[in-house]
């Protein structure tokens, strides 16, 4: 694990003001002048105030006691049973353990069957309003339960919940079509206490479990693992806790079924090729928002949370489509309805520092006729790393108006980053007002100490404070900065980063510091001296041999003047080990202690530490992971300030079950290697599970240079994530696509296909943000029959029609793929060729790939609507339509179209087409008022078997010379059909028939 901290050892008696760093556009640092006032830039954070209490996680700590074995469980009384479940009281079954906590004697048991196919347990301490400040409810507004359905009832329903009291209670949820438990914690004890909430269910050897995020590694959970969720500031490590908090996941099992009907569970990697096979899939939530890990074990899992209640909700499915769509239409809501700009291409880095140098990248964009939609400001343009104001030397605002103006007019946005913190300013600077801070302290509305004060963190602009969303009066401060810094700069959209919330020491470090006005934080930027970057992709050394040596050797030696400073604090405190004390909750340490990836695994460090305290008296500690889930909230709400006919369009950092409402999210702080890049689609396909399709990581790597290979194939990759944006950080190469000659040339032949397909993007986002579909999608969804899919996460598909298949190492000039289905009559037709693929069923196929060269496979049965390629979305909107069919196995295809302006939040008019094809005839119907004005150009039909005679469009008939077949290939291609539609292409209905 390499921490952020880790990373930067050695470093912090550096001197310079923080700020003072910038990287030109040539890529040498240079000094530009500070425009904090640097009198008072006088201090560095000491490093060890961000590190940590030595504790042992408790997975890893060999004396830590099992739970299950001194726990006495409870006794269910007092049952009372309806026809929609069952309530009744759980009693303490045996003596106290306290063994993490303080047991609750006490507790509320409701199984509620809230739909045919959603079921819910509840268990919530009894004496909940008791003067015990122990118990914590979570806020329905702010994560709400699952809703129900008035017919709900258990004869309904396909699960069926049983339990009993022998030795202890404890339930099991049985699929009724299968007879399968799917969720059984016969055999386990329940514990619930104050600080430590336990339940432990039995699962089928080799289960085939998705989701629980969030986290980087293979899509598909391994089953000897320990799966952290706290929201953590960190640098992508694998394995590890991340950002966001999404207690889901999705349980797929495949069975083999006899002529009784009868199923038999396989395991997914034994399973038989020439057999068929069903499956089931059924989805798991619990809605705790505590601190929590979940042990996954070969035949089972075990859930521990820091506190809270148990809400577990599970979806029947019996598809993944249906549970995903279940999970977010009675749960955590529908994905946010994106922008049409945001599916353009979105360019960033750290370090692009004035607006000159902006000015600079989109004018290469055009020169090298790139197409580019956003480019997006990182804390570069900020006045002392403060929000909502901008640094008046590097990005005035005048200036910034005229370079927007233009920007705007060229079809083009702008996205600035917006940190989590708010600088508060050095009491005994009097020039150092930030207005900001002045405003939101008259409201009061920051994040306190237990004693009432503000509490006080450190991140990039000093000492900050933090918006306490709890007060009613919090969302509107935040919405009013927004507004008012809008009217400065005319914004398109936010980034929203260090939201977990980030803070870089621990405790309230700056309460009676104020004046220290520390101007750099308890580590080395990318780029300072000890922290230059000379790391490179995995097989650097293959292509680029002498340059790779350099920097070898370079990074060497900065390691060794690093090996020769201060070993790093306090490796010499003892092991803390917490004991619990009845009744008292020891927040900043609490006894059980999680596998957290920050220093020490302590909750406080590099966070806002758990006792924190908001206005309504709930701690830090008990919502520390909705923090970044309520800003965005605000911040979405605050844009609709700004134009409440706009959809808001934003990307952040931490998550919660249920942000897709509001924001999209980027994939973090990635590194430049080819790990990471394959570690992208895993990711991106959780968050589909997580209910946000709009995704996308940062292409090319984030931290570490990156190179020109790497770069090429991941540009290509990218142009078919929803998210589509390239982010470097400070002081690594350049990695705008321009920069390579041979990146040049791939981006913009994958962004052929990407800009084609727009409508596609779009139609599909529409249907995730009205029905809960998703938008990129693994394989073993689209073929729920085939288990050998089950883990395959090297390939995916966009929507149902495109599949992909990346070049995810280096040096390689082909890659292996599968083509699913093709058993059972389904075709792949190649994107560039468009003839069908010639592949047999279940082999991995060798597939060329040329560098610069991304295999995109188009699957029988569905027709594609597609504009033209552009620069901008705006003008690829402007140019006419074409269809691209691809026949199925019997000759027939269907697709969809939705269209609107593109921004509203409620549009008035949309349109929705709809495309069928059967027996040689492709016909559309176009319902809705929005008024499509761009004609049909082209029919492109794939597969077509024989030499059509006559091709008709409604009543007149196509001029044979636009009518082309190719007897090799089996396309049909059918022209000139802009005079025919030249009110529209889809105007009216109509057929082509062939
Ligand atoms: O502590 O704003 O993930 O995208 O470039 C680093 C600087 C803060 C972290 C974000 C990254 C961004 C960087 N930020």
């Amino acid at each position: 694990m390499v921490g952020v901290r880790n990373l930067l050892v050695g470093t912090w008696l550096l001197p310079a003001a923080y700020g003072t760093f910038s990287t030109s556009a040539a890529g040498s640092r240079s000094a530009a002048s500070s425009t904090i006032s640097s009198a008072y830039s006088q201090f560095t954070i000491p490093s060890d105030s961000d590190s940590g209490a030595h504790l042992i996680a408790n997975i890893d700590d060999p004396e830590a006691v099992d739970a299950q074995s001194v726990c006495p469980g409870y006794r269910a009384s007092n049952v009372r049973e309806s026809s929609r479940g069952l309530t009744a009281t759980l009693k303490l079954a045996g003596k106290p353990c306290n063994v993490y906590g303080t047991d609750v004697d006490s507790l509320d048991l409701s199984i509620e069957y809230l739909a045919h196919d959603r079921l819910n347990v509840q268990i919530v301490p009894t004496y909940l309003d008791s003067s015990n400040s122990s118990w914590f409810v979570l806020d329905e507004h702010v994560v709400p339960r699952p809703s129900s359905d008035k017919h709900a009832s258990e004869r309904r329903s396909d699960l069926e919940i049983t339990w009993s009291n022998k030795p202890s209670f404890h339930f099991k949820v049985t699929r009724k079509a299968t007879g399968d438990a799917i969720f059984d914690t016969t055999g386990s004890v329940l514990v619930f206490e104050n600080q430590f909430v336990e339940f432990v269910t039995s699962l089928p050897r080799d289960y085939n479990l998705y989701g629980i995020g969030e986290h980087i590694e293979q899509l598909r959970i391994l089953n000897n693992r320990t799966v952290t969720l706290y929201a953590s500031d960190i640098g992508d490590p694998i394995d590890l806790n991340l950002y966001g908090t999404h207690p889901f996941y999705l349980d797929t099992r495949y069975y083999e079924v006899d002529h009784r009907g009868h199923h038999t569970l396989v395991a997914a990697d034994n399973a038989d090729q020439s057999k068929d096979y069903v499956s089931y899939s059924h989805g798991v939530f619990f809605r705790n928002a505590h601190g929590q890990e979940i042990i996954m074990q070969p035949e089972g899992l075990t859930w521990r949370t820091l506190g809270g209640s148990i809400d577990l909700t599970f979806y029947s499915g019996p598809t993944q489509v249906e549970v995903t769509k279940n999970y977010q239409l009675s749960t955590i809501g529908l994905p946010a309805l994106q922008q049409y700009f945001t599916f353009g291409y979105h360019q960033c880095r750290w370090g692009y520092h004035n607006w000159t140098e902006l000015e600079h990248v989109v004018s290469n964009f055009e020169k090298f006729e790139i197409p580019l939609e956003t480019i997006w400001n990182d804390i570069d343009y900020m006045h002392g790393y403060r929000d909502f104001d901008n640094d008046q030397h590097r990005y005035p605002y005048s200036e910034g108006e005229e370079f927007l103006d233009k920007l705007h007019s060229s079809g083009r946005h702008y996205v600035p980053i917006i940190d989590a913190a708010i600088y508060i300013p050095n009491p005994d600077n009097v020039s150092d007002a930030y207005d900001t801070y002045t405003r939101g302290h008259k409201d009061d509305v920051f994040l306190k100490n237990p004693d009432g004060s503000e509490y006080i963190g450190a991140v990039w602009p000093g000492y900050t404070v933090f918006p306490d969303w709890h007060n009613p009066k919090t969302n509107d401060f935040w919405a009013n900065e927004i507004v008012t810094w809008h009217k400065k700069v005319a914004i398109d959209g936010i980034w929203i980063d260090m939201n977990e919330v980030s803070s870089f020491c621990v405790g309230s470090c700056g309460s009676k510091n104020l004046s220290m006005n520390p101007a750099h934080p308890p580590f080395a930027l990318p780029g300072e001296p000890g922290n230059v970057i000379y790391d490179y992709p995995e097989g650097f050394e293959l292509s680029n041999k002498t340059e790779a040596a350099a920097a070898s050797s370079a990074a060497s030696s900065q390691a060794a003047a690093a090996a020769t400073g201060d070993s790093g604090p306090s490796s010499t405190t003892p092991y803390l080990r917490t004991t619990p004390t009845a009744g008292v909750r020891n927040i900043n340490h609490p006894p059980y202690v999680i596998n957290h990836d920050q220093d020490g695994h302590d909750l406080a460090v590099h966070a806002v530490s758990p006792n924190a305290t908001h206005y309504d008296g709930v701690q830090e500690y008990d919502v520390h992971n909705l923090f970044g889930h309520q800003i965005l909230n605000a911040t979405y709400h605050g844009l609709l300030k700004v134009d409440s006919n706009k959809r808001p369009f934003i990307i952040g950092r931490s998550t919660f079950a249920g942000s897709g409402k509001w924001a999209g999210h980027w994939g973090g702080d990635n590194a430049s290697k080819w790990a990471y890049m394959f570690f992208s689609i895993p990711q991106a396909l959780s968050f589909s599970l997580f209910g946000i399709p709009m995704f996308g990581v940062d292409t090319c790597g984030f931290n570490g240079n990156t190179d020109e290979e790497l770069c090429n194939r991941w540009m290509q990759l990218s142009a078919f994530f929803p998210f589509y944006r390239n982010h470097n950080t400070l002081s690594a190469i350049p990695q705008e696509p321009y920069v390579w000659d041979s990146v040049a040339k791939a981006t913009k032949s994958a962004m052929q296909i990407r800009y084609a397909i727009l409508p596609y993007f779009y139609t599909l986002f529409h249907e995730a943000h009205t029905e809960g579909t998703t938008v990129m999608r693994a394989l073993a969804w689209e073929f729920p029959t085939d288990p050998s899919l089950a883990a395959v996460d090297t390939q995916f598909l966009l929507g149902s029609a495109l599949m992909i298949i990346p070049v995810l190492a280096p040096q390689a000039t082909s890659v292996k793929g599968v083509f699913p289905g093709l058993k059972h009559g389904e075709v792949w037709y190649d994107w560039y060729s468009h003839e069908a693929v010639d592949a047999k069923p279940g082999v991995n196929t060798t597939i060329p790939a040329p560098l610069g060269h991304i295999p995109v496979f188009v699957r029988g049965g569905s027709v594609l609507p597609m504009q033209e390629p552009a620069l901008t979305t705006k003008e690829a909107r402007a140019t006419p339509w074409s269809l691209l069919v691809a026949l199925g196995g019997h000759g027939a295809a269907s697709g969809q179209l939705y269209l609107d302006d593109g921004e509203s939040n409620v549009p008035d008019e949309t349109l929705n087409v709809e495309f069928t094809v059967e027996r040689s005839a492709l016909s559309v119907k176009a319902k809705g008022r929005w008024e499509e004005v761009n004609p049909l150009d082209r029919v492109t039909v794939l597969g077509v078997e024989t030499r059509p005679g006559v091709v008709r469009f409604g009543g007149e008939v196509v001029s044979a010379e636009h009518v082309q077949w190719n007897s090799t290939s089996r396309v049909l291609s059918v022209g000139g059909l802009q005079k025919l539609t030249g009110k529209g292409a889809f105007s009216g209905n109509w057929t082509l028939k062939w």
